[in-house]
């Protein structure tokens, strides 16, 4: 069994296996390389080769437990005919939405536009890299997708809170996320998953009183279906206020903290296999600092099921260097 599903499933905690968010791309001057012979971005995670490649570059530099595959959780509303663009200095663009259209697309459609996705994954699964370890497939939960459908931006570049008023597109377009994010989760299990994790991304943009129908409830039904395909699922609820609560409600079999969850208290409220938490800067420092703040998680987690990653994703201003300090340095705990 690789040491995740062993960390997970038997809540082993003598080994701390580790992946980290976004560690295919961006920080990689291999990747980058590729990146400016392919402009559009989508086209490139569609490119088959070139997605397998990109996604195994960090398991040939640094140790790592896991893969995860090179695609981006803006490829559903992709799929769904909303036009997806990421703009260099600006981040994605989508187009506008037709709730009309989007009700008539059907899942063999949907299924076929992503298929190079799914292609990919089983190649990916084939790869003697890949053998004894992980390879994660993922989804940006309904919250955070549904963010960007009708923001059509990043909401770092402003939202408007009115869109919530807009009450029967917002319930519509609910239900189709939804269904399409199962069928495609169910795909990339079907081609070679055998981890799914859920980037909630926006989760801390909500008010409590809205986390019910916004998170919780779509979310616990997702959780429950990729558990029912007998996969591990992880959920990353970033910048949610209160994780206990989000565990109790949800209940993955991991919780991926971000930066600002104090460890310890964490680690006393809750039973489940905990997941990242150091902060994606500390990389930006140098190697003595790292090794500091790296052995005060694992040292807290010593005694529970603990998988090493972050509390967001790898920097672009990274020196891959201090990533090969810090999987060493997680290996030889
Ligand atoms: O311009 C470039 O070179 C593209 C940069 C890039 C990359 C490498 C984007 C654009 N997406 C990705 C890949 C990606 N995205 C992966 C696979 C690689 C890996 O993790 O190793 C994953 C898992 C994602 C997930 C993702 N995409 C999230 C959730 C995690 C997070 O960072 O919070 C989100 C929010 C996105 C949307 C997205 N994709 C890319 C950008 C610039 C954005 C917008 C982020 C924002 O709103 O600020």
């Amino acid at each position: 069994m690789s040491p995740i599903l062993d960390c997970i499933k038997n809540k082993n905690t003598t080994t701390k296996p580790i992946w980290l968010m976004r560690q295919a791309g961006r920080y990689l001057p291999e990747f980058k390389e590729i990146r400016i012979k392919n402009p559009d971005f989508i086209k490139l995670c569609l490119n088959k080769n070139l997605a397998q490649e990109i996604t195994l570059q960090p398991l040939k530099r640094f140790k790592l437990d896991a893969a995860i595959i090179f695609s981006d959780i803006l490829i559903l509303p992709y799929g769904l005919n909303q036009d997806v663009k990421f703009i260099k200095n600006f981040g994605p663009m989508l187009g506008d939405l037709n709730i009309k259209n989007l009700n008539k697309i059907n899942s063999v459609e949907f299924s076929n536009k992503l298929r190079p996705v799914y292609e990919t994954l089983k190649k990916i699964s084939k790869n003697k890299l890949i053998k004894e370890k992980d390879l994660i497939g993922f989804i940006g939960a309904p919250w955070t997708i549904l963010v960007y459908m009708m923001n059509k931006k990043s909401p770092k570049k402003n939202l408007s809170k009115d869109f919530l008023k807009d009450k029967f597109i917002i319930d519509q377009l609910l239900i189709i996320i939804e269904k399409f994010l199962k069928i495609h989760i169910y795909n990339q299990i079907q081609n070679g998953a055998t981890i799914i994790q859920i980037f909630d991304s926006w989760a801390g943009l909500l008010e409590e009183k809205d986390l019910n129908k916004y998170i919780y409830e779509p979310t616990l039904r997702i959780v429950n279906y990729v558990k029912s395909l007998n996969v591990p699922v992880i959920c990353f609820p970033r910048g949610i206020k209160n994780y206990r609560r989000y565990c109790e409600v949800v209940n993955p079999d991991v919780i991926n903290i971000d930066y600002e969850v104090d460890p310890k208290k964490i680690r006393e409220e809750i039973n489940i296999t905990i997941q990242g938490g150091l902060n994606p800067k500390i990389l930006l420092t140098d190697q003595e600092n790292l090794k500091k703040q790296a052995l005060k998680y694992l040292d807290i987690f010593k005694e529970h099921p603990y998988i090493f990653n972050l509390g967001h994703g790898v920097l672009p201003e990274t020196d891959p260097n201090m990533i090969g300090y810090l999987v060493n340095l997680v290996k030889d705990y």
